[in-house]
């Protein structure tokens, strides 16, 4: 069998039918190129309440009835806290060179402030350090993965702008400790899950329901944190440790339904703009949130009879601190989703989901996955990337990009093997004929882990963890060893 039939095997012929678009490339990645895979740290560690650390917001929301699918913690999940050098040797059997993992704030400071320290906590993290370099395996260290301090939530968390300082002394606790060994720091994961999620569907910690008032304010809070933290990584620690320091966003794209319908290719575009735009625009551009976010969310507002807009704003001074302080465009990405215009009106109480007039949906017809939201579009990933590309014009890291399937026991992971090797091939296009500045790649996941809200019943890891086994044992799905080869390639090589 030639390998080009078994490659056409993965690129999904049944479902997507534009042979151009859909081609398989065959070919490398530039040098230096970075493969990853990625965790969190309450999705992987358990030890909630071990050596001193403090309660965080996901210990508070997933003890708490009726928050979490089946009642699942993360208590234990995947022990990682005490079997950290196994996940580091399944990295090396794979041959990564980068792992990016998260740092748990309040197991390095337990009531979320440089009064207590827990040291405990700092050697933890040292030993993961220490062994991934002891391994030829790089850290790229996300300070921020959703995990608040309890303390710090209980006065109102990404809400009350105390948190920024705290913040800002949390993250340069971490610089200074661990910085000597980690060269790309991320401050944020997705702070629209954080905003849109934690304060605004309450789905996730700490389950608040204000989606059209609180998720903006949370989102200016950590918009200046991050910047904050970004400064002091600059002023006081890049000289001396010449690392890069940036934030990860997340997003579907957004495809105009029909190309050739203005009013469609404005909404996509709108989409995107209030999905990325709103913490990218600041960041990237100009220290100011999108004209059509500030527009819209200003004109509803007064119409609803608010005196003022609901999209807080930044003053001057603090636009010109908050521009340009990403040392590139972390992205996390797995989905799509078709958009047209929308008439939304006003709604009561107001919505983060009305305000940007878009309707969006996926078509049927695109592969489904274990989740609900992540239907299998791999040429979405193509167009985003040249999307974040034209736009924000910084390098992009893809920080967290994979698949999930349900809670069986499935060492053949055709899905995810079909997955990688697609996605993986549209960043191949993205940086081959699009000219887009694609320097590294993530899979999320290393291991199955706590989803969330969704509890261990989606699996996104390349290694399957038995939940029921109070040792947790991994075992490598196939997905490990397919990605690892293309990992050993550099990209694709067609084999003669
Ligand atoms: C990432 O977020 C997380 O960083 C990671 O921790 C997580 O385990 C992983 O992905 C897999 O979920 O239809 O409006 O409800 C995922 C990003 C998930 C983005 C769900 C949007 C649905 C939006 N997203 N999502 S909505």
């Amino acid at each position: 069998m030639s390998t080009t039939d078994s490659k056409d095997d993965y690129v999904f012929p049944d479902v997507f039918n534009d042979p151009e678009r859909d081609a398989f490339l065959y070919g490398t990645f530039p040098e230096g190129f970075i493969w990853s895979s990625a965790t969190s740290s309450y999705q992987i560690e358990g030890a909630w309440n071990e050596d001193g650390k403090g309660v965080c917001n996901w210990d508070t929301f997933s003890h708490t009835k009726c928050s979490i699918q089946n009642g699942d913690t993360g208590d234990v999940a995947c022990d990682s806290y005490h079997k950290y050098k196994e996940d580091v040797a399944l990295m090396k059997a794979m041959g990564l060179k980068y792992y990016r993992f998260s740092i748990s704030w309040p197991r390095v400071l337990p009531d979320g402030t440089l009064n207590n320290v827990n040291e405990a906590g700092i050697a933890y993290y040292n030993n993961l350090i220490d062994e991934l370099r002891l391994n030829d395996i790089i850290p790229m260290v996300t300070l921020f993965h959703w995990d608040t301090p309890q303390t710090l939530e209980d006065l109102g968390g990404w809400d009350n702008e105390d948190i920024i300082d705290r913040f800002n002394d949390y993250a340069e606790i971490c610089f200074k400790k661990f910085g000597d060994r980690v060269p790309l720091w991320i401050t944020f994961n997705e702070p629209w899950i954080t905003s849109v999620k934690g304060y605004g569907t309450g789905e996730f910690a700490p389950g608040i329901k204000e989606i059209g008032t609180k998720v903006y304010r949370v989102s200016h809070n950590i918009i200046k944190a991050h910047a904050k933290a970004w400064h002091t990584y600059d002023d006081k620690y890049r000289k001396l440790q010449g690392g890069k320091a940036g934030i990860t966003l997340d997003g579907d794209f957004a495809e105009p339904f029909d190309r050739s319908n203005k009013a469609h290719v404005e909404a996509a575009e709108t989409f995107l703009q209030f999905k990325f735009g709103w913490f990218a625009h600041p960041i990237f551009v100009n220290g100011d949130y999108p004209e059509i976010m500030k527009t819209k969310i200003a004109s509803k507002s007064i119409a609803q009879g608010l005196g003022t807009s609901r999209l807080p704003e930044f003053s001057q001074e603090e636009k010109a601190y908050i521009k340009g302080t990403s040392d590139f465009f972390g992205l996390n990405a797995y989905t799509t989703q078709y958009a047209t215009d929308a008439t939304e009106g006003l709604s009561h109480p107001p919505s983060y989901w009305n305000d940007p007039d878009v309707k969006t949906w996926q078509d049927e017809g695109w592969p489904k996955s274990g989740s609900s939201w992540l239907r299998v579009v791999p040429w979405g990933l193509r167009r985003l990337l040249k999307w974040v590309n034209d736009r924000y014009h910084a390098p992009i890291y893809i920080t967290e990009n994979g698949v999930s399937t349900s809670d069986v026991f499935e060492l053949d992971d055709q899905l995810r093997q079909k997955f990688y090797q697609a996605y993986v091939n549209e960043v191949l296009k993205a940086i081959k004929l699009d000219g887009v500045d694609v320097r590294g790649y993530t899979a999320w996941s290393l291991l199955d882990n706590f989803e969330w809200a969704s509890g261990y019943s989606e699996r996104f890891g390349m290694h399957y963890v038995d939940f029921n086994d109070p040792e947790r044992p991994r075992t490598a799905k196939k997905s490990a060893s397919l990605y690892s080869k293309i990992v050993k390639e550099n990209g694709f090589v067609k084999e003669l």
